[in-house]
């Protein structure tokens, strides 16, 4: 000893890698162990296999301990592959930011979930996966979104910038969000990320074709990263670099995939076979095999690069030194590493026997009872052990609150600006949106830190979603300064387009899963780099279809955004069946976390962005709760219209607008029938209306903003009544309560019509439901109204049905 204490002494490199090796087997059988409990010794209820991922979670042990243990640093945010969340909970465990009972909860009710998940899992996650490839893309967004906080000096004060980091699957490299976000990345000249791919040849069903990371390593190249291929471990360098060696490595370069996979399964015994068949002739080989045993020449062989911590730490320094450049590893690993199934093309789902698992534990030097013990079996003394974990780089508190940062709310005055229309002038949805945006855009007086904070977004439908006046206002952002090349020139142009890191808008390429993966970076802006961003996304409302996993991802992640989606509906009318959106306002209900609203009107607009900058920023929900009710905040959705319409000349009931609907013309007490109407089809339901109230003078007209409010109000309330009683109704059941029992109700919106005929279930009434369950077509508005049943003789026709039926009652 030399006096120093044993926390503060540094290990020498060699004792410092057998500590990374016993954290690599406790890693090892922490996650194998977890899923076995899970699986084996909790008690199963309902005879469903509840699964797990051994073969997964070995597969990348060693590369997460030398990220984990050696190079991360506090402030870096990582993706974990999905189906290693158990190594990921294991490692928080020994870092003493997990505790054991929760790893005895993995895939239980109310315990740690599959895979890594922000919301459910708490502050440890920085980027939640399950949808491979969007964890991978959200590390590379999340840069630019640091970057953008970052240079306009919005993060705290004295936080370190950090390095995003991805734990790749390589199957993960299919999915072609991968690229897109390449791509957009490179464009945005997007630094500090590094994706290391947990390169094991295999995917669910299957091993990967061989040749194909030839052509995935060119094509991060191209775009301006640096690729470290990891292939072989020291042991396996130090064979090649012996006499004979060169053919061992030119043997084992050229073995397709599925058969290096099937000897790794097959052992010691199966290599040697297949080596000497090939190259015992050659000058030197046996002299490398023949000295070892069949154990000795199988972990020879297994000692790819992404198994050897020495590799791996080496690696991840070199990269390190290169500063921000962003890098690929592409480590070499097997399937299963350690566990029987190692290598076998099947492993993917495959969990251990018992009798497996109790020789694995064995073989650990792990009692039986003593499974969950953190220094059990790991052969090192436990105040060394504790000492080398409390020194990890990335044991150090990024904050004295932990991972997550919070930053303050961003005032959002009582009333936008919205510009004063003349009279009588008609207008759309989508023209007030570009409209109130580029006022707001001016950044005056109570609205300058708003203006300061907002940040759009589109996929290159930036001009075509009326944001081109916000964006001439506050610029485009990129890390570089770049002029207008047009306006440098003194070319006319509507769009002023300078670009440099004041900018405010991200002008992204035609990639919607990008759009949604922007935002949701941005969205977690406040969690993750301690600055609040209000962001606001825009794009044609049928294609949030083309990026709507990223777009539930987002919700999933809790990130707080607007997306603004327009134009929608036929009513866009020319442009035909694949640019009219039919679904939308079904994803609208569906999608937790997203408040989905459609308004008509200017006015009703206005309350609405309003409604939508605050409550994004409104803090969580209950659990149990759909995002956004009862006061808990969470990401909006504005569908909007280019069809323009005279405007109201009234006082709105706000509160009913943001509620999700309220009476233009309430009914009478025991009325027989109302017409309900959503969004720009409103002139249509207004004709009918008139004409209908000749005949029944007690009809009621109701707006609908929000099929979406309404309906998660309605389920609210039912399950609050589930639990006792005096469950306060529902705006849906307080606004239908004056209709007679009997009554009938028509709906009508430019969508499918099932987002609203629920009305009837809420009070028994029957409905006609008016709307496009069909593919749309080119037309103008009146022809495709009358077509699809969308005009006034379609809605009094609907009239006509229900009372029928009201008067059969
Ligand atoms: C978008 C999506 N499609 C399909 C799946 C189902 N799935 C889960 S893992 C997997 C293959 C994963 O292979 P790889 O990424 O190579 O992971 P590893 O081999 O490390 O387990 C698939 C198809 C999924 N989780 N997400
Ligand atoms: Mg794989």
């Amino acid at each position: 000893m030399n006096g120093q204490s044993l926390a503060t002494r540094q290990p020498s490199e060699a004792r410092r890698l057998e500590l990374l090796h016993a954290i690599e087997r406790k890693l090892l059988w922490l996650s194998a162990w977890m899923i076995h409990h899970a699986n084996h010794v909790r008690p199963n209820r309902d005879g469903l296999k509840v699964g797990g991922h051994q073969a997964s979670c070995a597969s990348c042990v060693s590369i997460l301990t030398a990220l984990y243990f050696d190079a991360l640093r506090p402030a870096d945010r990582v993706a974990v592959k999905p189906h290693a969340g158990p190594v990921f909970h294991a490692i928080n465990h020994l870092l003493g930011r997990q505790t054991r009972e929760r790893l005895a909860t993995l895939r239980a009710f109310g315990g740690i979930q599959p895979y890594p998940s922000r919301v459910k899992d708490g502050a440890e996650v920085d980027i939640s996966t399950g949808s491979v490839g969007l964890g991978v893309a959200l590390a590379s967004f999340g840069s630019l979104v640091q970057d953008y906080v970052r240079l306009k000096k919005l993060a705290p004060e004295g936080l370190p910038a950090g390095r995003h980091v991805a734990i790749v699957g390589d199957a993960e490299l299919d999915e072609g969000n991968i690229y897109e976000a390449l791509l957009e990345g490179w464009k945005h000249d997007i630094r500090d990320v590094w994706w290391v791919v947990d390169y094991n040849r295999q995917s669910l069903d299957s091993v990967v074709p061989d040749r194909l990371f030839g052509r995935i390593e060119g094509l991060f190249r191209d775009m301006g990263w640096n690729v470290v291929t990891l292939k072989y471990g020291k042991r396996l360098q130090a064979a090649f670099a012996r006499p004979g060696g060169e053919a061992l490595r030119r043997w084992i370069d050229d073995c397709p995939n599925s058969l290096y996979s099937a000897l790794t399964f097959q052992g010691g015994a199966a290599w040697r076979r297949a080596l000497l068949a090939e190259l015992g002739r050659e000058a030197g080989v046996r002299a490398i095999l023949d000295p070892l045993s069949d154990d000795e020449l199988a972990a020879l062989m297994n000692n790819l690069g992404g198994h050897d911590i020495e590799t791996l730490m080496e690696a991840f320094r070199e990269a390190d030194a290169l500063g921000d450049q962003p890098t690929c590893f592409i480590a070499y690993t097997i399937k299963g590493m350690g566990l029987p199934f190692a290598g076998h093309k099947d492993n993917h789902a495959g969990l251990m026997t018992k009798e497996q698992v109790t020789g694995f534990r064995a073989s650990l030097g792990i009692r039986e009872g003593r499974e969950w013990e953190m220094f059990e079996g790991i052969g090192i003394p436990e105040a060394e052990m504790r000492a080398f974990l409390d020194s990890v780089p990335f044991a150090r508190p990024l904050t004295p609150h932990g991972r997550t940062l919070s930053a303050p709310k961003i005032h959002v005055p009582a009333r936008l600006p919205v510009p004063a229309a003349a009279p009588g002038r008609k207008t759309s949805t989508q023209a007030a949106f570009g409209e109130i945006l580029a006022e707001i855009g001016r950044g005056q007086g109570e609205f300058a830190e708003l203006a300061a904070r907002i940040v759009t977004t589109s996929p290159d439908v930036t001009v075509s979603t009326n944001l081109g006046p916000w964006v001439n206002r506050r610029g485009i952002f990129d890390r570089h300064l770049k002029n207008d090349v047009f306006r440098d020139a003194k070319l006319a142009s509507a769009q002023r387009w300078g670009m440099s890191p004041e900018g405010q808008h991200v002008e992204l390429g035609i990639a919607e899963q990008n759009l949604f993966l922007v935002l949701t970076a941005l969205g977690l802006a406040d969690r993750l780099y301690g600055a609040r961003l209000l962001p606001i996304g825009t794009v044609y409302d049928p294609f949030v279809n083309r990026g709507l996993d990223a777009l539930i991802y987002g919700c999933y992640m809790d990130a707080r955004f607007l997306l603004v989606s327009t134009p929608s509906g036929l009513t866009l009318a020319p442009e035909g069946g694949q640019h009219q959106s039919v679904n939308t306002p079904l994803i609208g209900i569906a999608q937790d976390r997203l408040a989905a609203y459609e308004p008509a009107f200017a006015d009703e607009l206005a309350v609405l962005l309003r409604h939508a900058l605050w409550a994004m920023q409104a803090g969580g929900q209950e659990e149990g709760q759909k995002g956004g009710q009862e006061g808990g905040g969470c990401s909006h959705w504005l569908r909007l219209s280019t069809r323009g319409l005279a405007q109201p000349d009234r006082t709105l009931d706000e509160a009913g607008c943001i509620a999700g609907g309220y009476w233009v013309t309430p009914p009478a007490e025991g009325a027989r029938i109302a017409i309900a109407y959503q969004g720009p089809v409103a002139p249509e339901a207004f004709a009918a209306f008139e004409t209908l109230r000749a005949e029944e003078p007690g009809a009621g007209l109701l707006a609908v903003t929000s099929p979406d409010r309404l309906h998660a109000g309605w389920m609210a309330s039912r399950r609050a009544a589930r639990r006792g009683p005096c469950a306060a109704p529902s705006h849906i059941e307080r606004l239908l309560a004056p209709l007679a029992p009997g009554a009938g109700l028509v709906t009508i919106l430019d969508g499918h019509p099932a987002a609203l005929d629920w009305f009837g279930a809420v009070r028994g009434q029957r409905v006609e439901a008016l709307g496009v369950d069909r593919f749309g077509q080119g037309g103008d508005i009146p022809a495709l109204y009358e077509a699809y049943g969308l005009d006034e003789a379609a809605i009094l026709d609907a009239c006509a049905r229900v009372l029928v039926e009201a008067w059969k009652r």
